[in-house]
């Protein structure tokens, strides 16, 4: 639905028509603000739990700043260690992603290890826009790789 808005600055030449016939759409003036696209209004608590295809869960545990924020955020997760023979040395792969706009986050999660109980310190999640974000967690474990995405809105 939203998406159909008059004035959505995606897609302009195969819009045109619409936007001609919108007229007044664009004295509106979203210049500097995030397209009703990118607008979201659920939210991501501490406490959520994604599971992968392969059954495999993992707890959001923490996030820094609470609720997520604009720019750099900082998550601890946990791996459901009865799905696993062990969590040790499970191997991590972060990626923040913007769905609407097909781009990521521009610098690397770090990825922390806890040693503890199937703990992991994300540091440095940049997600610098408001919007939709999904964060894809990869994990490897054995001869195990799935993952799991939380989606996350940040406000603008
Ligand atoms: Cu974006």
């Amino acid at each position: 639905m939203e998406l159909r808005r008059c004035g959505h600055r995606h897609g302009v030449v195969a819009s045109l028509g619409l936007l001609l016939a919108c007229g007044d759409a664009e004295s509106t003036g979203d210049a500097g603000v995030s397209p009703a696209s990118e607008r979201c209004d659920f939210s991501l608590m501490a406490g959520s739990v994604e599971t992968s295809k392969s059954g495999v869960s993992i707890e959001l545990v923490q996030t820094e700043p609470d609720p997520p924020a604009r720019f750099l955020n900082d998550w601890r997760i946990r791996l459901d260690a009865e799905a696993l023979d062990s969590t040790s040395g499970a191997d991590l792969d972060v990626e923040p992603f913007m769905p609407a706009h097909g781009h990521g986050a521009g610098t690397p999660v770090t990825v922390h290890d806890m040693e503890d109980d199937g703990l992991y310190d994300l540091q440095g999640l940049n997600l610098w826009m408001g919007g939709h974000w999904e964060v894809r967690i990869g994990f490897k474990v054995a001869d195990l790789s799935d993952r799991v995405v939380f989606d996350v809105c940040i406000p603008d």
